[in-house]
């Protein structure tokens, strides 16, 4: 391989990518979860699989946390349990759509006392934050119906920014509220928070620590993701990415395996405006049904990776002389040049020179802790969707 810039070694190598802790339990659809032998069951040994993740990739420093899944009664003991195992904890996820309480929603829901217990739930987990030294809050509503008239919408609309106020006034400094979106599921015929420009008008009335998180499965069929992520970082207020990739729905497969071209575009407009030094969270939101869970958040990891130092190869100021003399093929090009690049070879040196294996998967598949695991953990009874709260 030709001489490779360090520079642009040290920019592929400052990019970080969180791990969440469900995607290494078991999960389904809702018509099975085939459990995995080894699959993280509890938390120590979800952060013990992340911890892996981190050793083998060297950019994935921080796991997410689900609240209740991942209720810990000692959270210094977490948090030093996760250091041992080289990572922290990151975004603290509250958990608003598991309960009979929320068959109605949680913070739009018509009873007042369930809107309480929702925010109760958040504000909880604005505690278990400050513990952990998160400095993150991401939350994403269940909240919808499923017929015409089930619900009056500006009533719920009124609830929900009632509450939300609540839980934004109760943030410490430094710790920031991400506000997911999603334009549907669980509610089939509306969705209180259900776009980036909703979730954008929120974060705006909350104040500066509100921010949108955009998962890249929430969308409709054929939506222009890396113009809502353009928009977004241009009234500063992206917050952050659920990373999976989709055919269909909310599919949450590996990262970048259907459309990486959109990935790189998402990361086109990031580097474009030099987002990738620390205000942006880059998170993966996966779940598997089929695919083996460490190895599957690896591949994502790396799918990320490719996609962030493609965008890193774009020419800009030839971008820029294309798009500003008109030459609409030529800029197109631009991005085609970068994208066709294969960056394997340098994404190997990156990892050399941190330390690393070149090859992760390579690695992880040699290392023999699935193995290991499958015989010391055995095999969870996986009978729901979800695992019990
Ligand atoms: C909802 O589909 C979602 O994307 C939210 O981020 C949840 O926290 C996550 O999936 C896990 O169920
Ligand atoms: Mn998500």
């Amino acid at each position: 391989m030709a001489e490779v810039d360090p520079n642009l070694i040290e920019r592929i190598n400052r990019l970080r990518v969180e791990t969440p802790s469900w995607g290494y339990g078991n999960s389904g659809t809702r018509f099975k979860v085939f459990a995995q032998p080894g699959a993280a069951q509890t938390v120590e040994e979800k952060i013990a699989d992340a911890g892996l993740v981190q050793k083998l990739t060297g950019i994935c420093p921080t796991v997410a946390l689900h609240i209740p899944w991942d209720r810990a009664s000692d959270w210094d003991h977490l948090k030093r349990l996760a250091s041992s195992h080289g990572v922290a904890i990151g975004a603290i996820n509250p958990n608003l759509f598991q309960d009979d309480d929320y068959r109605l929603g949680s913070f739009c829901n018509p009873s007042a006392a369930i809107r309480r217990r929702a925010v109760e739930h958040v504000l909880e987990c604005i505690d278990i934050a400050r513990e952990t030294g998160s400095t993150t809050i991401s939350l994403w509503l269940a909240d919808g119906t499923n017929y015409p008239g089930q619900d009056d919408l500006r009533a719920r609309g009124r609830r929900l920014r009632e509450c939300m106020g609540e839980v934004y006034r109760a943030l410490p400094p430094g710790l920031r509220l991400l506000v997911e979106y999603k334009f549907f599921e669980p509610g089939f015929y509306s969705t209180d928070l259900p776009d980036w420009g909703t979730a954008l008008e929120i974060c705006i009335e909350l104040g500066p620590q509100a921010h949108v998180l955009v998962d890249t499965g929430h969308h409709a069929q054929g939506v222009n993701v890396e113009q809502i992520v353009a928009h977004l970082i241009e009234r500063g207020r992206l917050g952050g990415f659920h990373f999976n990739d989709r055919n269909y729905a909310d599919d949450d497969l590996i990262v970048g395996s259907a459309d990486p071209f959109q990935l790189f575009l998402i990361f086109n407009e990031i580097v474009a405006a030099d987002q990738d030094a620390g205000q942006v969270a880059f998170m993966i939101d996966q779940s598997h049904n089929i695919e083996p869970k460490i190895e599957a958040m690896v591949q994502s990891v790396i799918n990320v990776q490719v996609a962030h130092a493609k965008a890193l190869l774009v020419d800009r100021p030839q971008l820029k002389a294309a798009q500003e003399s008109g030459d609409v093929l030529g800029a197109q090009r631009v991005l085609t040049d970068a994208y066709e690049t294969d960056v394997r070879p340098l994404l190997a040196a990156a990892r050399s020179a941190l330390g690393l294996d070149p090859d992760p998967i390579a690695a992880l598949r040699r290392s023999g802790y699935v193995e290991r695991v499958a015989k010391q953990r055995g095999l969870a009874s996986a009978e729901s969707g979800y695992p019990e709260a």
